[in-house]
């Protein structure tokens, strides 16, 4: 079945989010990921190749290629890969229900364990509270945070001109960090309403780049995560076992933040909130967004997430 005989064999393996396409993906750590565990079906839930980006010039090097042709490898040696479209591959669901070869594209099936548990396999951007239910709100107080930012200083030239109090911009985005919490849990809660609506036991998804396993009101939450920031995926055992696998080689990789804050003042990481960020942004918005911030990684630290690894300095 595999090409990796010495690959370790489980019976599934779920990933997500690999934003191909982008200089942020980590293309090397996917393909190490590939070659060190192999299965007979594997899940590709969603955003696996950035078209949003692609639309925007392209840029595919010969890393990400290699993960498209191992992943086609392995296919070719008798796995079944099943691509689970997410919005950042929403050109493919024009092509759901395709079946070519040992490939199937959907936008969402329902996988059963080992043990008999079906698990609803969707990539989770239709329950994006945020996205859904108010994208013009999310939209202006996105515009408003990086004008703030950009005029920050100014603003509070005014102000001391006008004799008020120092407008605080650590408060506000302090504030702004308890609400991505929030939303990590309304999607989380969203998205296991889902499976039940589907009579399934749990669901297995991907699109916030937070990668989790726990039950909620008894049924089984799991998120994928990603490789642009965490580089986890999910395996699932042979007695319908499933695992979290936390890469370990990109530790090993000497890889650090640009930018750590102190250890004492800095609040959990919020990767999901960049994520929420870049994905509410116009193409128009992020062009803005990079000519006149260049430091885009300002947004994450102030926020105590991890800086975007598109972020930094080519080494
Ligand atoms: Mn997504």
């Amino acid at each position: 079945m595999s090409d990796d005989s010495d690959a370790k064999q489980v019976r599934s393996i779920f990933i997500s989010d690999l934003h191909l396409g982008t200089r942020g993906a980590q293309a090397d750590l996917v393909l190490e990921f590939l070659r060190a565990y192999d299965a007979p079906t594997i899940y590709l839930v969603g955003d696996i190749i950035d078209g949003w980006r692609l639309k925007s010039g392209w840029y595919f090097p010969q890393s990400h290629n290699d993960v498209v042709q191992k992943l086609l490898r392995k296919v070719r040696k008798g796995s079944k890969l099943i691509y689970v479209t997410g919005n950042h591959d929403d050109f493919l669901r024009d092509y759901t229900g395709l079946q070519f070869g040992g490939i199937t594209l959907v936008d969402d099936i329902v996988h059963e364990t080992a043990d008999g548990k079906r698990m609803l396999v969707i990539h989770g951007d239709l329950f994006d509270l945020v996205v859904r239910n108010a994208k013009w709100l999310a939209l202006l107080g996105d515009w408003a945070y990086t004008i703030a930012l950009f005029l920050n200083h100014g603003i509070n030239r005014v102000r001391r001109v006008l004799r008020l109090p120092h407008w605080s911009l650590s408060a506000w985005a302090k504030h702004k960090v308890k609400n991505a919490v929030n939303y990590i849990g309304e999607f989380e809660q969203c998205l296991a309403d889902e499976a039940r609506r589907h009579k399934a036991d749990g669901v297995i998804c991907g699109h916030i780049h937070h990668a989790a396993q726990r039950d909620i009101d008894g049924l089984t939450y799991i998120n994928t995560g990603d490789w642009v920031e965490s580089c986890t995926a999910v395996v699932e055992h042979d007695d319908g076992r499933f695992e979290i696998v936390r890469w370990p080689q990109h530790r090993l990789k000497g890889e650090r933040p640009v930018l750590p804050a102190p250890a004492a003042t800095r609040p959990a990481p919020v990767p999901s909130l960049v994520e929420a960020a870049r994905g509410m942004l116009p193409k128009s918005g992020n062009q803005f967004w990079g000519k006149i911030m260049p430091r885009r990684f300002e947004l994450a630290r102030i926020l105590g997430a991890q800086p975007e690894p598109a972020e930094r300095k080519a080494r």
